[in-house]
């Protein structure tokens, strides 16, 4: 049975197509930089936003109704909307999807019926992942709904909830491996603070770090081995969150020991949110290695919140492939739509006209990114700008052998550095809008 009856698997029909269910820039086999245009960009679905968000916000109920959706919290209604999900993902042609355990499965009356809940959808979720070959990029687990988790959930100052929650990761750590999932995501939703007023940060940023330590014995003993990411964000829900930015995460994760083991997933309206731009964040994480996947989003830039639009700048999705590109692409990682329709898009057919667009920006921007990349004209700018390290004083200074001694002695007998070159930011802006 088809939910979708009218609608067929969305084709390739190039950037002269008039057809709204047509990619007109996605071609998921043409080859890019060696690669076909599918392994570039690795696209995947959210369970929550597409499957589970109506449009509910702070000044009123949900308005999109959807008709397979009895509303209930019933496993028969988790199960149909496997169906519906399984669908969409089919026909948009993504390879990939990612969930919270929460999202796919109701939660119990104990913790032992969510669990048997869960298990019970992910054989559902096996079973179609089969049939239609679409694969699992990553699993998650929701610390932040219940009201149990209002203090946090690893960092929460109560002992009881850390514990629930590291029942809860466990088995969301299972079920990603049943399902084959390439990676697992920490968005630490709540963990974090209001006010030091009533906070031990110290003691609560140590609990994290052990959480983390059991979540990585958990996966060696079960034999999970796709990296855990760690997806930064500053604020919302709480004023300061501890995973902030890239560079707060790997801070983080370089004291408390863990970076053998977790890489980030970046997200475009968190990035934007911290006050950095999204390529800020995705090479401070490159440069350390520890670019792992993306949350594909965007912000509003009149609205201070977490707006979680679909992209569909090229400009934005140029530079983010540029970066991505330089640090060698995905590995396990791919470009995760966490994003969701607006309010007012309350229609199913909105989810594939939003997907599409999305999936066409970074489709477009791979191809930007790439012609850029062939010219060389950006990156040849940017080694003639540093070429007074490459040979002289420059390089005595970067291999080591110059001291603060030295350096005095050199410049002393120039009596003077060398006249500045302009950075000619404009004229780089004016060539990068050649290849738009
Ligand atoms: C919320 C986060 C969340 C994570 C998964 O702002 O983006 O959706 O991606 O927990
Ligand atoms: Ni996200
Ligand atoms: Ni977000």
């Amino acid at each position: 049975m088809s939910y979708f009856p009218e609608i067929s698997n969305i084709p390739y029909e190039g950037p002269n197509s008039r057809n709204p269910l047509a990619f007109r820039w996605y071609n998921e086999n043409e080859m890019i930089e060696g690669k076909t245009m599918r392994d570039h960009l690795r696209f995947s679905i959210v369970y929550w936003h597409t499957m589970r968000g109506g449009g509910s916000d702070p000044f009123g109920m949900a308005t999109a109704i959807r008709p397979w959706d009895d509303g209930s919290d019933s496993l028969d209604n988790a199960l149909r909307r496997v169906e519906v999900a399984f669908e969409i993902f089919e026909k948009l042609g993504a390879p990939y999807y990612a969930f919270h355990d929460r999202d796919v499965a109701p939660e119990g009356k104990t913790i032992a019926e969510s669990h048997r809940n869960l298990h019970k959808v992910t054989e559902s979720l096996k079973a179609h992942q089969q049939k239609t070959g679409v694969k699992l990029l990553w699993g998650t687990a929701n610390m932040f709904s219940n009201p149990r988790f209002m203090h946090g959930a690893a960092t929460s100052c109560n002992a009881d909830v850390f514990a629930f929650a590291a029942s809860q990761v466990k088995t969301a750590l299972e079920v990603t491996k049943e399902l084959g999932g390439e990676n697992y995501v920490f968005w630490g939703g709540r963990e974090g603070y209001m006010t030091l007023l009533n906070t031990d940060m110290k003691r609560e940023m140590d609990h994290l770090g052990k959480f983390l330590h059991m979540a990585v014995d958990y996966a060696k003993k079960i034999g999970f081995s796709g990296p855990f990411l760690i997806e930064p964000k500053p604020k919302e829900p709480t004023k300061h969150q501890y995973d902030s930015d890239s560079a707060a995460c790997i801070n983080f994760l370089r004291a408390y020991d863990l970076m053998p083991y977790f890489k980030l997933n970046i997200e475009t309206n968190h990035a934007t949110l911290a006050g950095h731009t999204m390529m800020h964040e995705l090479d401070y994480a490159g440069m350390q290695g520890m670019l792992g996947s993306i949350d594909a989003n965007t912000g509003d830039l009149l609205l201070g919140w977490d707006t979680d639009q679909f992209p569909t700048d090229f400009y934005l999705t140029a530079q983010c492939m540029l970066v991505i590109l330089k640090w060698g692409g995905f590995t396990t990682g791919g470009v995760n739509f966490d994003a969701k329709v607006r309010r007012e898009s309350f229609e199913p057919i909105d989810l594939f006209h939003a997907h599409i667009g999305g999936m066409d920006a970074f489709a477009r921007g791979l191809r930007i990114a790439a012609e850029v990349r062939k010219d060389g004209v950006l990156s040849d700018f940017v080694k003639h700008r540093y070429r007074s390290w490459d040979s002289g004083i420059g390089k005595e200074i970067e291999s080591g052998r110059a001291t603060f001694e030295s350096l005095d002695a050199y410049i002393t007998g120039r009596g003077e550095a060398s006249t500045n070159e302009s950075g000619r930011q404009e004229m780089l802006e004016n060539v990068f809008n050649r290849y738009l």
